[in-house]
């Protein structure tokens, strides 16, 4: 299997946790998907990563889709309850950290744009959407260790990268102090192995008009 990432990617991170988280065997391509040269588009007509290549050929895009596929095909160690109910409260963390995280991309872009072209609304609409979900995930994590269950899920792991990828694309959030239980939730995540070793760092972003 291979993965097909950007450094800065917290989607990717996603799919790099669970990759080993559940031990399984995998080839890291460092990609650019804003470069000349990335193999992105080749992959997935929307030119976006993280693309997971399997050993049968397939092309799998969307990190959520990635991850439950992953699931599927390596169950164990559990990343997922089995039943319905559980699975869709997992399913609703991951989209409110990937939607957080959809919030920062946006705002990165417009703040790589010229200068005259930028739109004051349009940032501060995604900024007010970055705090008022970081607001819900301190609401929904509370004074718990995991978000649900009694073990790590796909919910910590998004919400997990979330809030790494806030210090690489959005450093003038504060959101520590005012949620210490996501600064504590988030340190203890970022000490795993799985995040060490994906730890995100910056790659340029180009200027759009
Ligand atoms: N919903 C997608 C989002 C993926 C995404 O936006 N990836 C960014 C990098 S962080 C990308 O490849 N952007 C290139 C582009 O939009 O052209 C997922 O979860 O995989």
């Amino acid at each position: 299997m291979q993965l097909v990432i950007a450094s800065p990617s917290p989607y990717a991170r996603k799919a790099r946790v669970v990759l080993n988280e559940k031990g399984i065997a995998h080839e890291i391509i460092m990609d650019l998907p804003w470069a000349e040269g990335t193999v992105a588009p080749a992959n997935n007509p929307l030119g976006k990563i993280p693309i997971l290549l399997t050993d049968d050929g397939e092309a799998i895009h969307d990190s959520s889709v990635i991850v439950q596929y992953l699931e599927l095909v390596h169950p164990e160690p559990p990343l997922l309850p089995t039943d319905p109910a559980g699975r869709l409260e997992h399913r609703k963390i991951e989209v409110l950290a990937d939607g957080i995280c959809d919030a920062i991309v946006l705002t990165a872009l417009e703040g790589n744009r010229e200068p005259e072209l930028q739109s004051v609304d349009w940032v501060a609409r995604q900024r007010a959407k970055i705090v008022a979900g970081l607001k819900r995930l301190a609401e929904l994590l509370g004074d718990k260790t995991w978000f649900l269950d009694d073990r790590m899920g796909i919910a910590d792991i998004a919400a997990a990268c979330a809030l790494g990828y806030i210090g690489v694309r959005a450093g003038d959030i504060e959101w520590r102090d005012e949620h210490p239980n996501l600064a504590a939730f988030s340190d203890r995540m970022e000490a795993r192995p799985s995040f060490k070793i994906s730890a995100p760092y910056s790659q340029p972003i180009p200027r759009f008009r």
